[in-house]
């Protein structure tokens, strides 16, 4: 396969050729990068002060998925992300007080805390299908939709991103095989960061990259540098529009790297060579991007401090809202799955909510019960 598409160097100098997009854009990429990234730092130390269970670090991947989510159209398209996918939702403005209530698990938790912190799922103001911790299943679920919406005659096509791990699922195979004979509208964007928790990259396929593996499947393929937000924009965008004309999906490997540890749970440094950790430091996206919004004009220094410094604000304010807000009541696990709840459903809440008005600690001032 070809050398990875590059339109920006690890200094921000131009080696391509840049995408035609206005400067509100430009800056609305650089932001969601740096958002993210504050949204990261916040969470790590949330997790670390016992505030929250867990966090899955989204430093150094960050460019893939704001480049990714600059091509589609939120309006109508459809995301089935994985768990390193924070840059799409703060592209597309996601308050970061919403994501935080998906971390506190409380009260106005759009999954009302039945779900893992960063296990996100939003319908507004885009459709982002429920994160899935068992690797692989958004990657079928995306064809399924693509094909849904193609049936009812919209034009609307789904992104699906996994990790360089999930494509060893049979969800990857799968989805790839139904999507290249349906000819489905759908993306598929493998954000290879090199580790599969403690598994290399060298020991998770034989073949020569990620991306020839669409040959199997008679999906046309490409190999970004996933560091590059506007390199991943362009490839995203020619794929986005293959999928809208009906010319069906595209697999693209984004190649970066995952700075943090895999999870909140892990410790990197035990497995990832110090080396290879410092040589990708030395080519992270933020830095890079900054660089080449300076050299254009479109950011100054005091401009990209400003970006930054509100940033870390509303990652704060967010945190803090967040923190505040009550826990799910307990009924909330009886409700939502039926119209009408069933009888022995009625009963099972009733006999929970006895058992645990029956203990005093657990009854909140408003006569509640918190989990
Ligand atoms: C089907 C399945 N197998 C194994 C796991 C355990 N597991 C959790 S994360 C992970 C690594 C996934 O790597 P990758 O898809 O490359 O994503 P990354 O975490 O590197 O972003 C594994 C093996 C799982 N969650 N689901």
């Amino acid at each position: 396969m070809s050398d990875p598409l590059q339109i920006i160097d690890v200094e921000g100098n131009l080696t391509g050729t840049a995408p035609e997009l206005d400067n509100s854009t430009l800056i609305q990429m650089y932001t969601a990068i740096v958002r993210t990234r504050a949204f990261d730092s916040r969470c790590m130390n949330l997790q670390r002060t016992g505030k929250i269970g867990f966090s899955v670090p989204n430093r150094g991947v960050e460019a893939t998925s704001v480049g990714a989510a600059a091509a589609m159209d939120a309006s109508k398209d459809w995301f089935a992300p994985h768990y390193r996918d924070f840059g799409m939702l703060f592209y597309n403005d996601v308050p970061a007080e919403a994501m935080f209530d998906n971390m506190f698990g409380n009260s106005d938790d759009t999954a009302v805390g039945r779900q893992m912190p960063v296990h996100f799922s939003f319908t507004e103001p885009l459709k982002w299908l429920s994160i899935s911790s068992p690797r692989g299943t958004q990657i079928p679920q995306a064809v399924g939709v693509s094909l849904a919406a193609r049936k009812r005659g919209e034009d609307a096509i789904a992104l699906t991103t996994f990790g360089d791990g999930s494509t060893s699922t049979l969800g990857f195979h799968s989805g790839m095989n139904f999507a290249g004979v349906m000819k489905a509208p759908t993306v598929f964007l493998c954000q290879n960061n090199q580790w599969a928790i403690s598994c290399p990259s060298s020991s998770q396929t034989a073949s020569e990259s990620y991306a020839i593996k669409g040959e199997a499947y008679g999906v046309p393929s490409c190999i970004v540098d996933g560091n590059d937000v506007l390199a991943v924009y362009v490839a995203m965008k020619e794929a986005v529009d293959r999928a809208r004309a009906g010319d069906g999906p595209t697999l693209i490997e984004a190649i970066t790297f995952r700075l943090g540890g895999h999870s909140t749970s892990d410790d990197p440094t035990k497995y990832v060579p110090a080396e290879e950790l410092e040589k990708a430091e030395s080519e992270e996206p933020l830095k890079r991007f900054r660089a080449y919004l300076i050299n254009e004009g479109v950011l100054t220094d005091e401009s990209a401090d400003k970006i930054r410094e509100e940033a870390d604000a509303e990652m704060l304010a967010g945190a803090r809202a967040a923190e505040a807000k009550a826990r799910p009541v307990l009924g909330t696990i009886f409700t939502d799955v039926w119209q009408e709840q069933p009888a022995h459903l009625k009963q099972q809440m009733e006999y929970c909510i006895k058992h645990y008005s029956e203990r005093d600690e657990a009854v909140d001032e408003n006569g509640e019960f918190p989990l």
